[in-house]
């Protein structure tokens, strides 16, 4: 089995100052770390990224958080103009609301495409330091996409695949891009592409088509190709998964059977639905409170009979626009709690943190429907986790039609157009009135496929993918040194 070397915008902690010579270690949220990190856990290997403080890496303290993970970690450190200018900037403000067709959301500041170059060049050196030949290098996400260009003209010859977890958009909106050809130049450095659904190939495949002139589609029933200045490149989609078994397992432990009761007996006679996401605007969440208003309005009968409990977890809270956007949210949920809140039934419970794993799978467990009306999603992980934790095979579960996992869950989900708050809120009566022997047919359904489809199938689809690629020439040539660091494999 090859060495797999993992590589992403952050670790899956972050450090933070808290004081004078004291730091505190969180784990991060979030769908990449959610996924990637149980198979690093299981399978050994190396993870790169950034532990999430500027400047200097304290020493003693990032040995301290990466003790016995598992795994060996390897850090980069950026500083405050890397992180603004990187991560807040070209990442967080170009390409995370562009790929997810919000493109009034940009800011195409010049200066941040240079230093989205400088940074990745930084992670290839990274790489280009700790791996050796038959390392499978997998990068990922749209933080990293230039990377592979950057060890190419750095001489590194081996295998390099990337996976996208966001979307790929269509032509007409990529095309709003300052820089479309050199980011797809980029891209097609590496040797597996890997998406998230068909739909963001076909994009991907119809953006190449109409920039890279001398670049040719050559269309395969598996994997596609792309030939690009004598290489090939393969793409493909592989919908990422869940540790299904493990989220499973947790649903049925008693500290979680316990809260989970607890939280239905605060709510006697009432159904629960739950809305879970980070603080994003891609997760469309002023449209579904506006939809769970509407249905409050519209269908008086739901009223003292739902709660919604949405919790938000604090995300990017630095970069005005999510701010603001939080702000938005406060006032929906106030406004709506205002005009139909009785002296003993409170429409919506809000909660802006992050839930622990015992907390967060109770809700899991507990609620009658899940409510994941993304404007726009890679996947969606939260609708995948709600269905490992219905051990009970009950429960509902209302999901975008842009979310990627409606691909894979459209048998069992009802799926809306969150951008339609009357028919998402005609949905969430459907929902209520759901007999339980449909409820359960359809999330037997959906079990069926998150149980198959997990993360471990994900990533064994995308390693053999990969093993597919060749094994010639993985050769690395220091260019402008004498030795060559790798030996050709055999
Ligand atoms: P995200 O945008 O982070 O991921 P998502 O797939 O929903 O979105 O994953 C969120 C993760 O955070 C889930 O694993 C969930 O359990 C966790 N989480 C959410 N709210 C939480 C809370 N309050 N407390 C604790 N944990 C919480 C990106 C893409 C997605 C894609 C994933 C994986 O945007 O489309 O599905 O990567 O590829």
């Amino acid at each position: 089995m090859n060495r797999l070397i993992i590589v992403s915008n952050r670790l899956p902690f972050a450090l933070d100052s808290a004081g004078e010579d004291l730091w505190t270690v969180t784990p991060a949220v979030g769908g990449l770390v959610s996924a990637v990190e149980p198979v690093l856990r299981e399978r050994g290997g190396t993870w790169i990224g950034w532990p999430g403080i500027t400047g200097k890496i304290p020493k003693g303290p990032f040995a301290e958080a990466t003790r016995d993970p598992g795994y060996k970690v390897v850090p980069v450190a950026l500083s405050e103009t890397d992180r603004d200018e990187f991560y807040y900037g070209y990442s967080n403000e170009v390409i995370w609301p562009l790929f997810h067709d919000l493109q009034n959301f940009c800011s195409f500041e010049p200066t941040y495409w240079e230093a989205y170059k400088e940074v990745n060049e930084r992670y290839a050196d990274a790489i280009a330091r700790c791996s050796q030949p038959e390392d499978f290098i997998w990068v990922h996400d749209y933080h990293l996409m230039y990377v592979a260009q950057a060890l190419r003209e750095r001489g590194l010859r081996a295998a390099l695949m990337f996976f996208l977890h966001i979307p790929f958009p269509p032509y007409d909106i990529f095309a709003k891009l300052p820089q479309p050809q050199r980011l797809l130049r980029a891209l097609l450095h590496f040797d597996l592409l890997g998406f998230q659904t068909r739909r963001d190939v076909r994009n991907f495949l119809g953006c190449v088509r109409r920039v890279m002139s001398d670049a040719r589609v050559v269309p395969r029933r598996e994997l596609q190709l792309v030939r690009f200045e004598k290489r090939q490149i393969r793409l493909g989609n592989f919908p990422i998964g869940i540790d299904f078994d493990s989220f499973e397992k947790g649903a049925m432990s008693e500290p979680v059977t316990r809260r989970s009761q607890q939280l239905r007996a605060n709510f006697p006679n009432c159904q629960l639905i739950l809305g879970v996401d980070r603080l994003d605007y891609s997760k469309g969440i002023p449209e579904r409170l506006r939809a769970f208003r509407n249905a409050l309005e519209r269908h008086p009968k739901l009223r003292g009979r739902v709660v919604l409990i949405q919790v938000v977890v604090p995300s990017r809270v630095e970069i005005p626009r999510y701010h603001e956007f939080k702000q938005r949210i406060d006032r929906l949920v106030g406004d709506i709690n205002g005009r139909f809140s009785t002296s003993n039934w409170l429409p919506v419970q809000y909660h802006f943190r992050s839930l622990d794993r015992e907390d967060l799978l109770a809700h899991y467990r507990g609620c009658d429907i899940a409510f994941v009306t993304p404007l726009k999603d890679g996947m969606n992980l939260v609708a995948k986790e709600y269905c490992a934790c219905r051990i009970d095979e009950n429960g509902a579960l209302i999901l975008s039609h842009f979310a990627g996992a409606a691909e894979q869950l459209k048998t069992g989900a009802l799926l809306v157009n969150p951008y339609d708050v009357e028919e998402v809120a005609d949905t969430i009566l459907k929902a209520f009135r759901m007999s339980p022997a449909e409820r359960t047919a359809r999330m037997k359904r959906m079990r069926r496929m998150v149980r198959k489809e997990n993360v471990f199938w994900w990533v064994d689809l995308f390693l053999k993918a990969g093993a597919t690629l060749g094994r010639s020439s993985q050769v690395f040539e220091k260019r402008r040194g004498s030795a060559t660091l790798q030996s050709a494999k055999g």
